[in-house]
């Protein structure tokens, strides 16, 4: 049984799917309406272990923690429901326990009901944002929030001191120099700098030859995750945390999977970031630097139209050529094939999209962010 806390201001339920998209997205914005609105945030999660990869402060092992002034719970079935908070966030269309809801709809009022949907560049999503659906038996409704890259939408999912601590760590010798001690020593010198984070992907295998015949160094920083059965085929050898494949021109190292602000200065550090999913592709754009995202791969290749809505978006102020490269090389990166003249085609682009990087993600940022949106709703709501 769940011991009951004070009312808090916001609840946010998270169920993890698979991965860790879920709950890196549930951990940032419950921290950072805690950290920047000083708000009492109650966190549901229903697997803190895959919490932990990420945060391994986190005791996996207990029912209620607080960390970082957020309360986290695990959530358990049967759920013993507390007091609801006045704003109620589900996430990602995880269902939330009835006896929750039931508890939600004796309140007068009842607290704000928000489902927080995926990111999406498609045009859609700001004509769903904010829609209300009603419960079919109680008093309650709920509403849909998008987040997106228009201002009709949600927006994106950005702490206030962001942009300051990225410029401060780039500018800091001596930080960088302990964040290349923990990852295996500084990369030699005039190497581009990858991170790798994906889905398993054929293309991987691709690759890494093409980088081991480069002309320049490249070093390649891997997390420990799906891509390293792909990386151990080309090493030939079994891998693990603090390995290093060195061949022609291309250093691999595998990296822990790493703590979610240590994987925020790996990719500010990086010249090239591979990410997948909704989080880390997001970050990449914060971190201002070129990317090649995997995303997260649906039935019937509805992906595909997701992946093209945000080139369109992302391409838009890029001269043609860079566009090009753009497109086709996170198109064989998602679906095949990856070839040299693929890749030389992007990489002749990269001077360009680092330019590019930083215009977009001083672009984005002069919008109002997930949270504020979030809360101005709220309000509008109470
Ligand atoms: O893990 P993901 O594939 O998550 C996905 C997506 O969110 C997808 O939309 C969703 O449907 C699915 O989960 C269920 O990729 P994503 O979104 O990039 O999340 C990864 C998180 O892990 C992100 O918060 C960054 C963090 N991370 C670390 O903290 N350390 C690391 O070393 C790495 C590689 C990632």
């Amino acid at each position: 049984m769940l011991k009951t806390s004070s009312r808090p201001d916001w609840d946010i339920f998270c169920q993890v799917i698979d991965n860790f998209g879920d709950i890196g997205v549930c951990w940032r914005l419950a921290r950072q309406l805690r950290s920047e609105r000083q708000l009492r945030v109650r966190l549901w999660v229903d697997e803190l272990e895959t919490f932990r990869a990420l945060l391994p402060e986190v005791d996996s092992g207990r029912s209620i923690q607080e960390l970082h002034g957020v309360e986290i719970r695990r959530w358990e079935t049967p759920f013993v429901s507390p007091l609801p908070a006045s704003v109620v966030l589900e996430t990602f269309a995880c269902r939330i326990p009835e006896a929750f809801v039931a508890a939600m709809a004796q309140q007068a009022p009842p607290p704000i009901w928000i489902n927080l949907d995926y990111l999406s560049a498609e045009a859609w999503v700001a004509g769903c944002h904010t829609l209300p659906s009603p419960h079919p038996r109680l008093p309650l409704n709920k509403f849909f929030f998008f987040p997106g890259f228009s201002r009709a939408t949600g927006g994106l999912l950005r702490e206030r001191d962001l942009q300051a601590r990225r410029q401060q760590f780039t500018a800091d010798a001596e930080q960088q120099r302990r964040f290349w001690h923990q990852a295996g020593g500084a990369p030699r010198a005039g190497s581009l700098l990858i991170s790798l984070f994906a889905y398993e992907n054929p293309a991987i295998g691709k690759l890494l030859p093409l980088w081991q015949a480069a002309g320049t160094p490249v070093c390649c920083l891997v997390p420990l995750s799906r891509p390293l059965p792909a990386i151990e085929r080309y090493a030939g050898r079994p891998l693990k945390a603090g390995d290093v494949v060195r061949r022609g021109a291309l250093e691999i190292r595998i990296l822990p999977f790493l703590e979610q602000d240590a994987y925020d200065r790996l990719l500010w550090l990086c010249d090239l970031n591979f990410v997948r999913g909704e989080d880390s592709f997001l970050r990449a754009q914060w971190a201002a630097r070129p990317m090649v995202w995997q995303i997260y791969p649906q039935q019937e290749a509805a992906h595909l139209v997701k992946l093209d809505a945000f080139l369109a978006l992302y391409c838009r102020e890029l001269p043609a050529a860079s566009a090009a490269g753009v497109h086709e090389f996170w198109h064989a990166w998602n679906r095949g094939p990856v070839d040299a003249v693929r890749w030389q085609n992007f990489a002749a682009c990269l001077p360009t999209l680092r330019e590019h990087a930083r215009n977009w993600q001083e672009a984005l940022a002069e919008e109002e962010d997930l949270s504020t949106r979030l809360l101005s709703f709220a309000r509008s709501r109470l």
